[in-house]
């Protein structure tokens, strides 16, 4: 009932007059879009809030790939207001032959309208991030647009959404563009600040996608402005270069190309180096597409394919060898970037490929190209080749070693790691498993738990880098042993979901540095070796407590420092000398707690917290420590820093 009375006072124009129907369908459209922000841009935290300056930029992009704009600038302004500004056409300012309003108020208030009028002009369009402008316009407590068009400066603002000004000519001004200026609504997010990191990473992110396009941003909040530009005229090759880091490459060319075909648009980058991670970046339309599709389908196809056609060939092979998939993307460093005109978003988060007809366009283009990559650098070839042989001849033994271990365990009785504490419930999807940092910790989850339906594997210090280390060596370490026999569902190719034996592994370390460090390899681990087990959303983080404040009989558990504050406020009721009854415990880790504490506190599904980890923080997780374990120094100092963002990322 009060919904209707609002939309009705808003249906008064600000001078007096009434609006028109399409008007009164407009503003109905944009009362949806505050009724239901998460339908629109995926939540109201911090991701949501990012997500109103990607929708603004992309359409900025959207611009440049239509060929009109060079640079787009990103203004972070103090109190969090943003200006994103660009050298593009401008947006319309003409009145719109039947809807009667100019033509960048349409594009302010009409659901899906966004930028894209005429669609022919724009080859294709951000694809996820595709809401459109009026989106941002009706989450934005003001938003003020100024075009440059025709000798003319336009401005018009813009309140919630609704216009609060019509578009007027200030006067003559040179060159064209588009700015818009937005202060996103605190009625509306539950998180205001943007995070400098994710911003620059993202934007950066889009440089390198957008070849030659420059992006500039700029952080005007701190003591300091910041002011930093990303321009790329090599586009994913220089990505390729960017993200290998210090690992050395074994072949000195990035190989790279573009291809047009009917159904999609191709970019493609890639390097060996002497490393043994495998790290795979694909994109659609410039959204990150971390849970793969049908375009990695295709790569991977036309990857193991073609080398293991070349080797044959050139008679690289001993007798019944080949390669498998694993074998050829160990120590690959591969972007692929495609823009197909209408994607199809599917998985957990939106960002896998659908689109059947992109599979089979990727795959042969990669053949074509990577063939012909093969035939003109013979050396490289043979590099590649007899690295992926090792990787082969390395997987064998592994295997070999692990028919033989399961042999002899399987003679010796029980399959399962002797560390295990399984459940007694047998269903997996009622079945929770507990990865603990430490055996003291792993004690207490052991008596604190509920045995029918919570196991609990205790890992002994730090597992091993799996991100350093080949596969022989990784499966020769016990603890990770003991995690793939306890999850029970292989690793790799050889992954099989519906083996699990736990539909929710939470890993519980302790909540300081050391902790999050062993939580980074856990995920580092799992994200390499079993990545569909943390995107079918198995995978999840413990939240145990950082204080206990205890006051006579009673206690209370704080997860954060501001909730110690309010705790305490609350037991003292703000008097100071009520203080003196009160005992505040940090918990320096885990096994600082009873079993009936740890228990309370972060395993009783009532009362704890558990994060689900996303497979773009699984990633993330991943990046950071290879820049971490890598040469240079820069990187490791900062990792602490990164740590803590990346940490913060996964709570929004
Ligand atoms: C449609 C048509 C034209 C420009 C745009 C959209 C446009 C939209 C945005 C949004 C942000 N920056 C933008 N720049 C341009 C121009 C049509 C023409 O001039 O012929």
């Amino acid at each position: 009932m009060v919904e209707k009375k609002k939309a009705k006072k808003k249906t008064r124009k600000k001078g007096g007059g009434k609006y028109t129907a399409d008007q009164i369908t407009v503003l109905k459209g944009l009362e949806a879009v505050r009724k239901r922000p998460g339908m629109y841009i995926g939540s109201t935290s911090g991701r949501g809030l990012h997500h109103l300056v990607y929708e603004v930029v992309d359409n900025s992009i959207d611009e440049a790939m239509a060929g009109f704009c060079k640079e787009v600038r990103v203004t972070v302004h103090p109190d969090n207001i943003v200006t994103v500004e660009d050298d593009g056409r401008g947006i319309p300012v003409d009145v719109h032959p039947t809807e009667k309003i100019p033509g960048v108020e349409l594009a302010m208030t009409v659901l899906h309208a966004g930028g894209k009028f005429d669609k022919s002009t724009y080859k294709v369009s951000g694809g996820l991030h595709g809401v459109g402008v009026s989106v941002v316009n009706a989450l934005s407590e003001v938003l003020e647009v100024e075009i440059r068009r025709d000798g003319h400066l336009y401005h018009q603002r813009y309140e919630r959404g609704v216009r609060a000004t019509s578009l007027t000519d200030r006067g003559k001004a040179t060159g064209t563009g588009t700015k818009v200026t937005f202060q996103p609504d605190t009625d509306i997010f539950t998180e205001l600040e943007f995070n400098y990191d994710i911003l620059s990473d993202r934007l950066r992110e889009l440089a390198f996608l957008n070849k030659g396009l420059t992006i500039v941003f700029i952080d005007e909040r701190g003591a300091e402005l910041i002011e930093e530009t990303y321009r790329y005229e090599g586009g994913l090759a220089e990505y390729v270069t960017y993200l290998r880091g210090s690992r050395s490459p074994i072949h000195d060319k990035v190989i790279y190309f573009e291809a047009s075909r009917p159904e999609v648009e191709i970019e493609l980058a890639m390097q060996y180096d002497g490393g043994y991670a495998e790290n795979t970046h694909t994109f659609v339309n410039n959204i990150n597409t971390h849970e793969g599709g049908t375009h990695l389908t295709g790569l991977k196809a036309a990857l193991t394919r073609t080398i293991n056609d070349y080797a044959r060939r050139n008679n690289l092979f001993k007798k019944d060898e080949s390669l498998s998939g694993d074998d050829v993307r160990e120590g690959l460093t591969v972007v692929l970037s495609v823009r197909v005109m209408e994607p199809q978003f599917e998985g957990q988060t939106k960002t896998k490929l659908g689109n059947s007809e992109v599979r089979g366009a990727v795959e042969a283009a990669v053949n074509e190209h990577f063939a012909i990559f093969l035939d003109e650098n013979p050396r490289s070839a043979r590099q590649i080749i007899d690295k992926s042989l090792q990787a082969a001849r390395a997987r064998e033994a592994a295997r070999k070693a692990r028919d033989l271990a399961r042999k002899k365990s399987a003679l010796e009785g029980g399959v399962l790691p002797g560390k295990l504490a399984d459940c007694s419930i047998s269903d997996p999807a009622m079945c929770e498993l507990y990865i603990v940092e430490g055996d003291s910790a792993g004690g207490s989850a052991k008596q604190g738990r509920d045995r029918s339906y919570q196991a609990i594997l205790p890992l002994k210090g730090k597992i091993l880098n799996v991100e350093r280390a080949r596969i022989d060596k990784v499966l020769s370490n016990a603890e990770i042993r003991a995690m793939i026999t306890a999850i029970g569902a292989g690793i790799k190719d050889d992954f099989d979901l519906g083996e699990a034996r736990y539909h929710k592994i939470i890993i519980m370390t302790d909540a300081d540095v050391d902790g999050a460090h062993i939580r980074t390899l856990l995920l580092t681990f799992l994200f390499r070796q079993m990545p569909e087990l943390i995107e079918a959303g198995y995978v999840y983080i413990a939240q145990p407590p950082l204080y206990r404040v205890g006051k006579g009989s009673k206690e209370y558990y704080a997860y954060s420092e501001d909730e110690r504050e309010q705790i305490l406020q609350r037991v003292t009721n703000g008097k100071a000398e009520e203080v003196k009854g009160i005992n505040i415990q940090r918990y320096k880790g885990l096994g600082e707690m009873n079993p009936d504490q740890l228990w309370k506190t972060t395993m009783d599904p009532d009362y704890r917290t558990v994060m689900q980890v996303q497979i773009e923080d699984a990633a993330i997780a991943s990046m950071l420590f290879d820049q971490l374990m890598g040469g240079d120094v820069e990187p490791r100092r900062n990792f602490i820093e990164k740590n803590a963002k990346y940490v913060k990322h996964l709570d929004v």
